[in-house]
């Protein structure tokens, strides 16, 4: 009763004042007057967490109490997003909170401002586990997330002369608010060593691994609020530490300084996410970072969070661990090797169990973003866990071979030890014959899973194949994101829609009605204000809000084509400066970039000067008028994606058919109100079936037409000569006139694109210089456009990520909600 008086929630401001203050004042131990904007923040978020507090705890005794069946999800990547927004919304003290702190002469907009939002991860993958447990807690749903505690995040991006320098990403230094360590929870996480036959106590023989080194992983507690329903989830994050054991014999040996290299060694395990997206590296540390969380998590699922006399052989009753990607598959032989060596049951019963608690997400279909790691490193890190692969793959293959003789291609084709370039292991492969269930996470996604990257597979298990498209979490992305537009539909459909998006499709009418549009417009312009101002302070830059907004924002890649808008942009300017076009007649347009490209990748990067030079040059031009700009506010993140996305008029979704698994930015923008150009690709497809044709810019090949173009031979520079405006663009490019007249500086990009193209820009470019104008004749249609803008509202509810948690509790968990 104490605890719960002194949480619950304030119902007046005056309670909330008191509250707050004396957070400032014996929290950070400060007075108001004295106080940093630094140190406000920490007290309210402090302040916050408190009452969310009681919610949490009542959510953990419930579970303990009813023991059903949950999801942990394990993922190497949770881009959270700032949190204090977030959380009030959830609790619905934002305006409390807001008359409280303007009592005290603080505007909360400044301690929003205040906060570094956790980047702990790269792009879609990481950003999608964050929208999943937010609708896992606001579905009631039984959910713990699990993943790393990175010291340092994704890098922070900053332009030097235009290209991209990379700045470490310190989030804790100002302070963690929204953690919760728990160290009475440590484990110790082994590595290294060797096995050996030893005979157990019980007289059996069993293998025992002897390993060479461990570390302590230190689990830290975020709360996952759900939205105005009193249930809060956890998200627990391991960091590494040294173990006592390791430090001190060294350090008593009297080798201070091998003690402190040791120490940061294992410290090293979970200091820095890898900002790679797609191109995995055999690095040893990945793979000890991915064992690392995985092996904590497994470990203290079955510690900590089942009964202490728990019958194992009901695992699958309790839990499924869904595996974001192949990152944490290597849980999958850390199970058996709990089951089989620490708790002693039979291989086969061990294997039954384990088959039934693990699901495998795949998101990607280029064969380079397949997960392997050679035999060798994983047999010198983790010998164990090769021993048990090897028995995995053996008794699988031996399946394999029952039902299809020795029919020796197929299984060299599906065994899950490949043997060239070098032996490794495939770890999608691992992943498809220990999960239930694998799924894509879009329509054509899981079509080309099965068909194109895993058929051999589906052939073998044709139940386990599912689809889950993906989606979004419209708390963050409309309600916080945009208020305005939350505003407009409330008023217009009621509340509820921000837990059943499908409501949204009661807007629909309203497309038809001139006062609905005219109101529907002005939320548009009032967020490329805000963005205005966001920029302006932010870089320095504006937007102007006659213009067209044209936005392409996601990671830097090939695939996903850049170029491509790059390619537009040159073509228009070409158009202004050689006077084949009136620049009076030019659709007004601001187009805005944002995109980190991984370190270690060169064409990204030099594609990201590109865009940065050309900026420089049309943004200079007099003879532009201003008719066209390009803007590329560096580090772009979760917060300025929620400024950026409701102001934008259109989304720029141009990846080659057939490569970007889902995309999660596309469904962000429908729903915000901006039309797709895109080609036929990811969840595309289904934006578009669902928006229809009218309200969509749809081009480009398809699928099956760049397979068959590959097939035939694709030569790009087929595509340069037989296309004059094409021709005139890369030529301006490559003339310097982007570079101060240097030919060398872009000669990389512009001999990719003539001589490689692994994405078919030049392919595709006529197509999307068409559908580009397609773009301008609709727009300069201002009531036809805010039609179609609505009906992209209207229409989009399907994406919610609270249907894909439906999707994912019907078609792979079977988990009902809870309470
Ligand atoms: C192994 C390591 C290098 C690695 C690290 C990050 C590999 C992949 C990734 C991230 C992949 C990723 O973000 N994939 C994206 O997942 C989204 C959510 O499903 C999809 O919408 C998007 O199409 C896909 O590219």
């Amino acid at each position: 009763l104490a605890l719960a008086t002194v949480t619950a929630p304030p119902t007046s401001v005056d309670g909330f004042v008191r509250e707050f203050l004396r957070e400032l004042n014996f929290g950070q131990g400060v007075s108001l007057q004295a106080s940093t904007v630094n140190d406000q923040y920490l007290a309210l978020a402090r302040t916050v967490r408190h009452y969310l507090m009681a919610r949490w705890s009542e959510t953990l005794r419930r579970q303990r109490e009813t023991q059903s069946k949950g999801v942990a999800y394990l993922s190497a990547e949770y881009l959270l997003g700032r949190q204090l927004g977030n959380a009030l919304l959830a609790t619905d003290l934002t305006e409390i909170v807001a008359d409280g702190l303007s009592q005290c002469g603080i505007e909360l907009a400044d301690l929003r401002a205040q906060e570094v939002e956790p980047g702990l991860g790269n792009g879609g993958l990481g950003r999608l586990a964050a929208c999943f447990i937010d609708s896992l807690a606001t579905m009631s749903v039984p959910c713990i997330g699990y993943g790393i505690r990175y010291e340092y995040g994704i890098f922070r991006q900053t332009f030097v002369e235009g290209r991209q320098v990379e700045q470490p990403d310190s989030w804790l230094a100002l302070g963690a608010p929204w953690e919760f360590p728990h160290p009475e929870n440590a484990r110790r996480i082994s590595f290294g060593g060797s096995v050996a036959d030893h005979t157990d106590d019980d007289g059996v023989v069993r293998r025992r691994w002897t390993p060479a080194w461990d570390v302590n992983a230190l689990p830290y507690n975020y709360m996952v609020p759900g939205y105005r329903n009193g249930r809060v989830n956890t998200l627990r994050l391991w960091r590494a530490q040294a173990t006592d054991a390791f430090d001190l014999k060294i350090f008593n040996s009297g080798d201070y300084e091998e003690a402190v290299r040791a120490q940061t060694f294992a410290e090293n395990i979970s200091k820095v996410l890898y900002p790679e997206d797609s191109t995995p590296q055999g690095k040893e540390l990945r793979l000890q970072q991915q064992y690392f969380f995985v092996a904590a998590s497994i470990g203290d699922f079955i510690d900590q969070q089942l009964p202490e006399d728990f019958d194992l052989a009901q695992l699958p009753e309790r839990i499924i661990f869904q595996l974001n990607d192949t990152h944490p598959v290597i849980g999958v032989p850390e199970l058996m090797r709990v089951l089989v060596d620490e708790k002693r049951l039979e291989w086969g019963a061990a294997w039954e169990i384990t088959k039934k608690c693990f699901a495998y997400t795949c998101h990607t279909l280029l064969p380079e973003a397949l997960e392997v790691w050679s035999v060798d490193l994983l047999g010198r890190l983790l010998p164990r866990h090769l021993e048990i692969i090897y028995r995995i793959n053996e008794e699988f293959l031996a399946e394999v071979r029952e039902r299809f003789g020795d029919d020796e291609l197929r299984i060299r084709r599906m065994s899950i030890i490949a043997e060239h370039p070098e032996r490794s292991v495939r770890m999608a492969y691992l992943a498809t014959v220990a999960g239930a269930k694998v799924n894509g996470v879009a329509e054509l996604h899981s079509q080309l899973l099965r068909d194109k990257v895993l058929p051999d597979f589906h052939e073998f298990y044709p139940g386990k194949f599912t689809n889950v498209t993906n989606g979004i979490t419209p708390r963050r992305f409309v309600r916080l994101a945009n208020p305005s537009l939350s505003e407009l539909i409330t008023d217009t459909i009621g509340v509820g829609w921000l837990t059943d998006l499908e409501r949204l499709r009661g807007l629909e009418p309203f497309a038809e009605d001139e006062e609905f549009r005219a109101r529907f417009r002005a939320v548009k312009a009032g967020n490329k204000r805000r963005l205005d101002a966001v920029l302006r302070e932010r870089d320095g830059v504006g937007v102007h809000d006659d213009h067209l907004l044209d936005v392409m924002v996601k990671r830097l890649h090939e695939y996903k084509r850049q170029s491509l808008k790059l390619l537009h942009i040159v073509t228009t300017y070409d158009k202004i400066v050689s006077g084949e076009v009136d620049v009076a007649d030019v659709t007004p347009r601001t187009v805005i970039f944002g995109a980190k490209a991984a370190p270690g990748y060169k064409m990204a990067k030099e594609i990201i000067h590109l865009i940065n030079a050309v900026g420089e040059t049309v943004n200079n031009d007099p003879r532009v008028q201003d008719r066209l700009k390009v803007i590329f506010p560096p580090n772009y993140n979760v917060t300025l994606a929620e400024k950026v996305i409701p102001a934008a008029d259109l989304s720029e979704q141009i990846s080659l058919a057939g490569k970007e698994a889902s995309g999660t930015g596309n469904m962000k923008f429908a729903l915000n109100g901006a039309l797709t150009i895109g080609t036929d690709d990811g969840a595309n497809v289904e934006i578009r079936q669902l928006v229809g044709d009218d309200n969509f810019f749809l081009f480009g090949m398809l699928e099956p037409e760049v397979e068959d173009l590959q097939t035939r031979g694709y030569v790009p520079s087929s595509f340069y000569e037989a296309d004059a405006d094409l021709r005139r663009a890369i030529d301006l490019i490559a003339s310097g006139a982007f570079s101060g007249g240097d030919r060398a500086t872009f000669e990389p990009v512009v001999s990719n694109l003539l001589y490689e193209d692994r994405f078919m820009v030049l392919a595709d470019y006529a197509a999307y210089i068409e559908a580009q104008a397609a773009v301008d004749a609709a727009y300069a249609d201002t009531e036809r456009w805010t039609r179609a803008a609505i009906l992209n509202v209207a229409r989009s509810g399907f994406f919610s990520s609270d249907r894909s948690m439906r999707d994912y509790i019907d078609r792979i968990w079977a988990t009902p909600p809870s309470f």
